[in-house]
Order: C-alpha cells, then structure tokens, then sequence
C-alpha cells in the first residue's frame, strides 16, 4: 500500500526554493534555521521524488551579487539539476524584498523603479529560459496600496498592463517558447493587493495586447484568503484556457497566509482539486507554494516536502475510486449531472420560443418539488475521502 503513495517524477511534483529554503523569519520572529544551499535542495528534492525545482532569482543568485558571483551560482545549480535530473519548469522574479520596492514594481509610483523592475525581471527571463523553463510566474505581491489616495488604481493598471505587453514583446522578438502566469493574491504584504483574485487577474489578462502568452497560476490558499472556493476558481481558469501553472498548499480559512503543507486546512476542498485536475487531464506541474513551520528542524522540513506529494498522491487514489464506483455514476445521474451537460436550446431561439412545454404548459410547482439528492452524493463522496467505502 505504502508504495502506491510514493512520488516519482512522472508525478510531475515541483517546488520552490523558496519553500524548503525558507528559514521561518516571519513579522515576528527572527529564523529559526539556517540557511539552505539550494545545490542540496535539489538534491534532497530528487531523493524525495520530485521531477522539478523553481526558483526567484534572488533564491538562486543573491541581490547585489557581481556577474562573475552570479555565473558560479548558476553553474552549480546547473550542475545539481544535470545530476539530479531535475528540471526547472518555471521560474520568477523577487520584486518584494528590497526596500525599492516598497511601493510596488510594475506599478510603483516611482517610474524609474518600474524601469528597474523591468529590467530585473527580463534579465532572469533570460535565465529562466536558458535553464528550460517554460512558465514565467509573476506575483506582484507589493502591487497595492494601505490607502486610497496613495494609488490611482485604473493608472495603476494602465502601468501594469504596458509591463505584460512589453513581457510579452520580450519573449516574442527572442523566439521564447515562454508563457506567463499571473499569481492573484487578495492582501499581504500590501493591505490591498491588486488583481485579488483569479477572476480579476482573468479579466485583466484579456486586455492586453498579446493574451495568449497569458494565463494565471492560482495559489489554493490565495483563494481561500478572499473566503472563495478555489476549486471553483481552477475550474473556470481552465474553462478559459488560462489554468497555465498552479501552487498548491493548505489553508484554514481566512487569515493570514499560512503555506501549509498541502491536505492540510480545508481538505475536503483539496479533494475536489485533485479530482478536478485529474479528471480535466491538467498536465502542468503540480507545484508546491508551501512553508514548512518555523517550529520544523531541517527533518522537519523534508518531512513536510514530502507530506504535500504524500497527499496528492492520496487523494488522487481517493478520487479515482470514488470516479469508479458504480454507486457513485449511479448518484451522479441522479443529481442529473448529465442533464447540466447537455445544451439547455439544442433547438435554437425560435425552438424555444416555440415550445409551449418550456413555459406555457411546464409545471413550475412539479419541477420545484423534485428532490435533487446531492446529499447522497456528497455522502458518498466524503466516504471515499475518509477511506469508508
Ligand atoms: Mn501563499
């Protein structure tokens, strides 16, 4: 049994630098382990089964670092990922740390920050695409404001929009296989962060000038911060064709947020992800955008990587039985899930029009009292979660 939950890189699992390297500094308290050299958590990380390793650019080479410092932290990366095996599927840049960009990156009041942001981002683009990566995320974590008079939002906008149209000229003037994923947030660290949500970030990706190269990589507990249904959220990303990238981990409600592993905070919900990008056939990486607890030694840690591909894994088996139970198809057609399928005017506007069953002769009070057994369903469900049936 216990080999059926053993990741391996088809899997697909990846993970941040970011994740396993973080030290537990929080607002606070000061770190509570040292730091990770990031040859070793790529090594640890193909021990564990992972397939890919992502990184900011200041994970991998250190803000201020000269050029000669920079090609032999790449070098050794390099060397890690080509004795590993790992790959780098996507990568991003640290536009939050620094003080410069207290106020924001693409969207700081100060223009000549915006240029420098820029061109922060398009040099570990270049990186990014050298090391194999086809996904660039772009996070603006301090893209916000505490007040309203501090940011003109629609301007703010405006700005943030011309930084993805000239991203997005970038990588088509050189040829790069590469597109973006937008990750939504609602707060922290900035008291209002912009595009909030999947669905802002959705509607925004549409206005620009090439939104095909566009798509959002959408952090479960993100979501669960604004009080959504992250699944739902996944869902309509991939019906837009925009689910381009995703990170996974744990959530309990709305708080702060707290990276947990994932399957931990809301599990009936990490459930429905899983069987939502399983039965969609996602084939993207499943990344993990988690923090292991400050309270973890370094065992701590490779004990919390490994838990969030553990839980996938789980899940993933819980949802094909469910997917497979003959009772369950049969609960499924009871909650007419094949009637949601099929088009509601097959028949056209005027074949509507002229059904008088749609609504001179439909029964209304009939069709209100028709029970809709979702409960049974759900039931059936939870079961197959809790390993009951
Ligand atoms: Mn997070």
């Amino acid at each position: 049994m216990t080999e059926r939950f053993t990741p391996t890189p088809e899997d697909k699992f990846s993970f941040g630098l970011w994740t396993v390297g973080w030290q537990g500094r929080d607002p606070f308290g000061d770190a509570t382990r040292a730091a990770l050299d990031p040859v070793e958590s790529v090594q640890r990380l193909a021990e564990l089964g992972a397939y890919g390793v992502t990184f900011h650019d200041d994970d991998l080479i250190p803000f201020g670092s000269s050029d000669t410092e920079r090609e032999s932290h790449i070098k050794r990366f390099r060397q890690a990922l080509d004795a590993t095996g790992l790959v780098v599927p996507m990568a991003t840049t640290n536009l939050f740390t620094h003080p410069v960009f207290k106020d924001g990156a693409f969207t700081a009041n100060d223009r000549d920050i915006r240029r420098y942001a820029l061109r922060k981002t398009l040099r570990n683009i270049d990186l990014a695409v050298e090391l194999g990566a086809h996904t660039y995320v772009a996070w603006g974590g301090r893209e916000g404001a505490e007040s309203g008079a501090a940011k003109d939002v629609r301007v703010a906008l405006d700005r943030m929009k011309e930084a993805f149209d000239l991203l997005g000229q970038y990588v088509t003037e050189q040829g790069y296989d590469l597109r973006f994923a937008v990750e939504p947030k609602p707060n922290e660290p900035r008291g209002d962060i912009l595009l909030p949500t999947v669905g802002h970030a959705l509607a925004f990706i549409e206005r620009l000038e090439r939104p095909e190269l566009v798509g959002v990589n959408p952090e479960t507990g993100h979501e669960q911060m604004a009080g959504l249904n992250f699944t739902h959220g996944i869902a309509q990303a991939l019906w837009a064709g925009k689910l381009f990238h995703i990170d996974l981990n744990g959530q309990s409600g709305i708080k702060y947020d707290q990276d947990l592993r994932f399957g931990s905070g809301n599990l009936r919900d990490a459930f429905w992800l899983v069987d939502l990008l399983e039965s969609a056939g996602y084939t993207g990486p499943r990344h993990f955008d988690f923090k292991p607890p400050r309270t973890e030694d370094m065992a701590g840690v490779w004990a919390s990587a490994a838990g969030n591909m553990r839980n996938y894994l789980i899940l993933k088996a819980r949802s094909a039985a469910f997917r497979a139970d003959p009772e369950v198809r049969e609960a499924l057609r009871a909650a007419r899930l094949h009637d949601l399928a099929r088009p509601t005017a097959e028949d056209g506007l005027a074949g509507l029009l002229a059904d008088r069953t749609a609504f001179e002769d439909f029964d209304a009070e009939e069709a209100g009292e028709r029970g809709m057994a979702f409960e049974h369903l759900d039931q059936l469900a939870l079961d197959h979660l809790l390993g009951a049936r």
